[in-house]
């Protein structure tokens, strides 16, 4: 059963208090908290076997490794990838979409076009903009409409024989949308192009299926699922990782190096140059684990609540408007108070213990398509409460008073 009350004492974050008032934690799509379970994992590996991996044959080197392979064939399990050299250990999603755009630059000729969406975070447009200037390929853009939804007939329209990859995200950071992706993914196929999946926000909601999505290239964060920043992975098809070059050298990724000549390892050391964060792959694997135990049907049902509730207590004030009014979304909630600046609503907020993000959210393509500087943004989490969007709704209502 899921009991939320329960769910917080994991979370010591959530019981400190912020300018004399309790934490209400509202910027979960920015970065989640971490339970105590996963903090443990972190504390056990620096206490008892800290040692660097596939190097020594010590029992601290073995111990090490052991745990980080593991954590490896958990993350391959959850996402449901064939193998578990599909998965590629990253520092995040940005590093796994830099690692993809740059396999594709020597693939990229410059007839050939990409496509991107108008929802994207900045992660998932400037390093293709960087391949395109590099390869001399053609950037399209899939436009959005007013509820920041994409326009899937004009999406059919850009598609063509030069189409070589499309890239979109599964849940848009700054609205929430939830994004058509399989219909994407197919579309996109048919063309024979490409797919990549940006799935910061969404791992942290629901369990993406590699193969039912038969996506070529998934990436996310863990420290947007209870994990440690500095972390993430990329899922690749087995066929496109062997065909895509290594985005660094270094130790680890080689089989042999001489002067004359480097040969790479296999996957998935090929794309793994250097000591990685070792901590962070394992604390990734006790961060699933942490989540799957709790089950995804289960947060996603709990947060949907939350987000009919905050929407309906937000939606009644007036001069109060929200960017984002998909029917399909999570539960993220940016808006904006009629003449006043989403930064001093925020600096309110905060003066109250409630943390919210204020501003582009690092979408900047969508904030002009908007004509706004910026929006608040409240993300919710499964560890928060109907009591603490009150909290929000009175602090809203506080924040417009003293700034209309
Ligand atoms: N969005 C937010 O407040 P990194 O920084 O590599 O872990 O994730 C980048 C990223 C990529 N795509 C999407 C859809 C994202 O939401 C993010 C991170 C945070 O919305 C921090 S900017």
């Amino acid at each position: 059963m899921f009991n939320v009350d329960k769910i917080r004492q994991d979370f010591p974050i959530l019981s400190r208090q912020v300018n004399g008032k309790p934490l209400v934690y509202f910027d979960n799509a920015a970065t989640s908290q971490t339970p105590q379970q996963v903090i443990d994992t972190i504390v056990d590996y620096y206490s008892n076997y800290n040692a660097n991996i596939h190097r020594g044959v010590h029992t601290l080197s073995q111990e090490a490794t052991d745990a980080y392979e593991q954590a490896r064939i958990k993350i391959q399990k959850h996402f449901n990838a064939k193998f578990s050299h599909e998965i590629i250990f990253t520092s995040g999603t940005t590093h796994g979409i830099n690692l993809i755009a740059n396999g594709f630059s020597s693939i990229l000729q410059p007839e050939d076009e990409i496509i991107v969406s108008a929802l994207e975070h900045h992660s998932n447009i400037v390093p293709w903009q960087m391949l395109c200037e590099r390869t001399g390929a053609q950037l399209k853009v899939i436009p959005m409409n007013t509820d920041g939804e994409l326009i899937m007939s004009e999406f059919e329209s850009l598609l063509s024989d030069k189409t070589k990859l499309v890239f979109v995200n599964h849940i848009s950071n700054a609205l929430g949308t939830i994004n058509p992706i399989e219909q994407i993914i197919a579309k996109a196929h048919a063309f024979g192009a490409a797919v990549l999946i940006d799935g910061a926000q969404s791992c942290p909601h629901i369990k993406p299926d590699v193969q039912a999505l038969n996506v070529d290239f998934y990436v996310t964060s863990a420290h947007k699922m209870c994990g440690p920043t500095g972390q993430g992975m990329l899922y690749g098809k087995e066929e496109w990782l062997k065909k895509l070059p290594p985005y660094q050298g270094g130790g680890e990724m080689i089989a042999e190096v001489t002067f004359e000549k480097t040969t790479y390892a296999d996957l998935p050391h090929k794309f793994e140059a250097g000591t990685p964060n070792i901590c962070g792959g394992i604390a990734f694997g006790a961060a699933i684990d942490y989540m799957n135990a709790i089950g995804f049907d289960n947060i996603s049902a709990y947060e949907h609540q939350l987000l009919t509730y905050a929407t309906q207590q937000l939606s009644v004030i007036e001069g109060l408007k929200i960017y984002g009014t998909s029917p399909q979304k999570t539960s993220v909630i940016s808006f904006n108070l009629e003449g006043i600046h989403p930064y001093d609503v925020g600096t309110i907020l905060d003066k109250l213990g409630i943390a919210v993000r204020t501003g582009h959210h690092c979408a900047q393509p969508i904030m002009n398509f908007y004509n706004i500087p910026g929006t608040v943004r409240a993300s919710f989490a499964f560890y928060n409460t109907k009591a603490e969007i009150d909290s929000l709704v009175e602090g809203v209502k506080k924040a417009k008073m003293m700034l209309s």
